[in-house]
């Protein structure tokens, strides 16, 4: 039985980050404040009708979105598991307006920790998946916290993803493959289930919120029309459970694309590059899959500000080649 901590341990790809051999140790030590906060998350969600956690907490966060009594039972629970571990330099959250600057010393506070606590929110109060998306990018010697917090997701880490579903599941990639852990509710670990997962090269779903396609650039509407007509050679279904995790998590196991293409209403697209598209991103490419914003390859966007939206496409290489195609990207 391997636990996530241990692989984590075992990421010989981490070696090459300065100074990381010899604070291997208390990598894991800070990654373990994640399985941690997962855990009080998962707890909460798996009895939230018991208790008084469903619904509306009265308050917005800084999207201008009303926040959930779950949103902030999860950002508490991260803030609280991840701040008071050794290497994090600062939390970004979706939910907080400012990054949380935990440890200001560059010679121990080594690490940013950027997270969505709880993707998928508006399937909270109707027990649907939902799920806890996170990156981490390594503080950079140079330049201020602002600066390490805004780099590319070419420079991340790690990323991945906790889904709280049928099973809670985590996912993650170092840069040397995408690996799955699935919570063990007897000893409480997060135990290694699929080394090495691999997105299938095209599958037969498509996933998008369709009631938004009369504002879609012309290119996404003759892709999803294409998709739809079976003009890559096999009929699509549709699946949208409208929880990011829940639909990549999907993605990942069964190929297709899922998309979230600009709107009239969002121009540059709904959903956040730094704690949902970029660690979605790192897995997709890992796995063998592709991401982009429809042109551009989403790893590579440079982020102005820490709570920039994107449109975002991932999903198996075929689709995504196709797509670029359709709506003049790069494949
Ligand atoms: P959230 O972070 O407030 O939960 O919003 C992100 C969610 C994603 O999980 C999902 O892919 C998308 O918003 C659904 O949006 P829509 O309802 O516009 O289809
Ligand atoms: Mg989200």
């Amino acid at each position: 039985m391997t636990t996530f901590e241990e692989h984590v341990l075992g990421q010989e790809k981490l070696l090459e980050i300065p100074g990381f051999g010899e604070a291997r140790g208390s990598f894991a030590w800070m990654m373990s404040g994640l399985t941690l906060a997962a855990r009080r998350i998962e707890a909460q969600i798996r009895s939230a009708g018991l208790g008084d956690v469903y619904g509306a907490e009265g308050s917005e966060n800084v999207q201008g979105e009303a926040q959930q009594k779950l949103d902030v039972v999860a950002n508490d629970a991260m803030m609280e598991c991840l701040g008071s571990r050794e290497g994090v330099a600062a939390l970004v959250s979706e939910e907080d307006e400012s990054a949380v600057v935990v440890d200001g010393d560059p010679a121990t506070g080594r690490y940013i920790f950027i997270f969505d606590p709880l993707d998928g929110s508006s399937n909270i109060d109707v027990n649907v998946n939902v799920g806890t998306i996170f990156s981490v990018h390594r503080r950079l010697a140079e330049g201020g916290l602002d600066e390490s917090m805004l780099q590319a997701g070419t420079e991340q880490v790690m990323g991945g993803y906790v889904l709280y579903g049928p099973s809670t599941v985590l996912v993650y990639t170092a840069g040397t493959g995408v690996h799955g852990f699935t919570l063990d509710a007897a000893s409480g670990a997060f135990v290694l289930t699929s080394e090495h997962m691999a997105m299938p090269e095209q599958g037969s779903y498509y996933s998008v919120n369709e009631a938004n396609a009369a504002e879609w650039p012309e290119g996404f509407q003759t892709y999803v029309g294409t998709l739809r007509s079976g003009g890559l050679g096999r009929a699509y279904s549709s699946r949208y459970i409208g929880s990011l995790v829940a639909d990549f998590h999907r993605t990942l196991l069964k190929g297709g694309v899922f998309l979230y293409p600009p709107t009239d209403k969002q121009p540059g697209g709904k959903l956040r590059l730094l704690y949902e598209a970029n660690p979605l991103a790192f897995v997709a490419e890992q796995s063998g899959g592709m991401a982009t914003n429809g042109v551009d390859r989403v790893l590579e966007i440079q982020p102005e500000k820490i709570h920039q939206r994107t449109a975002f496409c991932v999903g198996s290489r075929r689709e995504m080649e196709a797509l670029a195609a359709a709506v003049g990207g790069k494949a």
